[in-house]
């Protein structure tokens, strides 16, 4: 019997030069969450997982084997050329394709309007969070309880009307408690090959666990589609069950605790922590939140809940970029934030950007001052790319450096590369700048007591000397030039 639905997540690793370079597969939580929903409403669920496999005809044999009657794919920018092909081997095999996720939400027209070699292939769009729409597509589909008698009917979805335009149905209200939602259908996963792949590359292994949907916060370049500037959280004792049931059953060295912010709510930490120690649930996790929530309080009890390392979105060290960016933090509280995290021992991790509208060469000497200052353990800098549906996106609209917004794909973001025309700086400038920051912070290890050999010494100081030379040529030279392919450092 073919199941009832198949749910697809579209990741390559072998078709992505990042993944392969990073190796920390996680596979896709809201998947999971829609799997967990449907079987508990009696619908058959199969996953198939693209993270490491080769080809798209290994679908193509799936679907031929297997022939489920409703195909549902999960999309982000960075693997949506994957997905709209295995969209359309699913319609070429006569099954209903739904897209989800955080592209499809963002940019549902890409999706409804594209054709395979004949055929439209996407059926609809389920817009923002997915559980309960999908349910009701399914009894729609399934006729059961009380199935709505046209799509219109649904809300949640983004259909194509005649014409080929997007139709907007009701909008779907979140769902009020987190805690309803079964855990996610981690069985479905192939765990071993999961567990391999990390233990292979780093010699641990780590699964992903979400407390919170949303973020309060209006950073100018986030694209917030799917959740948008909500925010919920489970109770702390049934994320505290779920860690527990984690370390039983999976026994993970590492949780990444996938929350935008962990933290927002300033009560919830603690009793978090408390929740976990008393299940004995505790396991090493690291997590994000931001400078300007990072109290003494909060980091020490998420110390004691296990927590190992956090990321914080530093982005730069100007606190006018800060601004420009509606950041709402200060450059003094990413200082703070980064030496009571190294009080309390746990490793920090700071994402800068770069290139962002109205960056100036005083504001990259900023950063690199603060990057000597604090002394993230570790650090990655990415070019400012501007994501569709963004503040920034519309700032830059006009000087995109692409011919329209359709080819804003994976080919042009995955390459740490800037997208839009500035009066000053290019590409080759930023990517340098990028090599430089990691210079001048491996120099103002070195200059804290790092312990290093001398020809260790002797390369970093050469190579910032070098670096330090290069930038401020480059920072005078006009032109774009044309740039092969470099993948982003890290994220
Ligand atoms: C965890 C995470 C990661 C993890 C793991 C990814 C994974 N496989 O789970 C890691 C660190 C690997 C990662 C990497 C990246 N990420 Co990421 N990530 C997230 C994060 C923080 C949480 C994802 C999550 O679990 N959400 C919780 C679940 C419940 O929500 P959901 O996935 O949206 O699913 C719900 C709905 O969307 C819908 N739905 C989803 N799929 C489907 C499918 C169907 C059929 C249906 C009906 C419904 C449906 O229903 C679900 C349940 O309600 C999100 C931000 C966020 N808060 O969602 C960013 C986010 C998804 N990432 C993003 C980006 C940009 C990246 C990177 C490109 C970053 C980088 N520069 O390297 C890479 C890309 C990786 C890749 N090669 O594809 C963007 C995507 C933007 C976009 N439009 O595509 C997001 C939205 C962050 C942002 N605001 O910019 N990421
Ligand atoms: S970047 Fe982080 S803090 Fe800012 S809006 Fe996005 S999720 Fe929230």
């Amino acid at each position: 019997m073919p199941p009832d639905i198949t749910l697809v997540h579209p990741l390559f690793i072998s078709k992505d030069p990042v993944e392969q370079r990073l190796m920390t597969p996680y596979f896709p939580l809201g998947l999971m969450y829609l799997a967990g929903v449907l079987r508990q409403q009696g619908y058959t669920v199969e996953l198939f997982d693209c993270t490491f496999r080769q080809e798209y005809g290994e679908f193509e044999a799936y679907m031929r084997r297997v022939r489920p009657r409703v195909v549902g794919i999960t999309s982000l920018i960075t693997v949506r050329r994957h997905a709209l092909v295995l969209g359309e081997i699913a319609k070429q095999h006569g099954a209903t394709v739904i897209f989800g996720g955080p592209d499809p939400t963002g940019i549902p027209e890409r999706y409804l309007a594209h054709r395979g070699s004949g055929d439209f292939v996407a059926d609809m769009v389920v817009f923002d969070e997915g559980e309960h729409t999908l349910l009701d597509v399914m009894d729609a589909l399934h006729g059961r309880g009380n199935p709505a008698e046209s799509w219109q009917e649904i809300p949640g979805l983004r259909l194509r009307g005649e014409n080929g335009q997007v139709v907007a149905t009701p909008p779907r209200p979140l769902i009020p408690d987190l805690d309803e939602l079964p855990f996610p259908a981690r069985d479905l996963v192939d765990m071993d090959a999961y567990r391999e792949a990390w233990l292979a590359a780093h010699g641990y292994w780590s699964l992903s666990l979400i407390n919170t949907r949303g973020c309060p916060y209006g950073c100018a370049w986030c694209q917030k589609a799917v959740f948008g500037r909500t925010y919920r959280s489970r109770s702390p004792e049934n994320s505290a069950a779920e860690m527990r049931f984690l370390k039983e059953t999976y026994a993970p060295d590492m949780l990444r605790v996938v929350d935008d912010i962990t933290g927002v709510r300033r009560q919830w930490v603690p009793r978090w922590r408390d929740a976990i120690l008393a299940r004995d649930a505790v396991i090493p996790f690291e997590c994000l939140t931001r400078v300007n929530l990072a109290t003494e309080e909060m980091l020490a009890a998420l110390k004691e809940a296990g927590c190992v390392k956090i990321y914080f979105g530093a982005e730069s060290g100007s606190q006018k970029v800060l601004d420009a960016m509606e950041k709402g933090a200060r450059v003094e509280q990413i200082e703070r934030a980064a030496a009571r995290c190294k009080r309390l021992g746990i490793r920090t991790y700071f994402f800068m950007m770069v290139g962002y509208p109205g960056e100036e060469w005083e504001d990259l000497l900023l950063s690199v001052q603060l990057l000597r200052r604090t002394l993230p353990d570790e650090f990655s800098t990415t070019i400012a790319y501007p994501l569709p549906g963004t503040k920034f996106y519309e700032q830059v609209r006009d000087r995109l450096m692409f011919q329209s917004e359709w080819n804003l794909d994976w080919e042009y973001t995955a390459q740490n590369r800037l997208l839009f025309q500035r009066d000053r700086y290019n590409t080759r400038f930023y990517r340098w700048v990028v090599r430089w920051f990691h210079k001048e912070w491996e120099d103002a290890w070195l200059a804290a007591g790092k312990p290093a050999p001398w020809y260790e010494r002797g390369r970093i100081k050469l190579g910032l000397w070098a670096m330090r030379l290069l930038v401020r040529l480059l920072a005078r030279v006009p032109g774009t030039g044309s740039i092969r392919f470099q993948p982003a450092p890290g994220r």
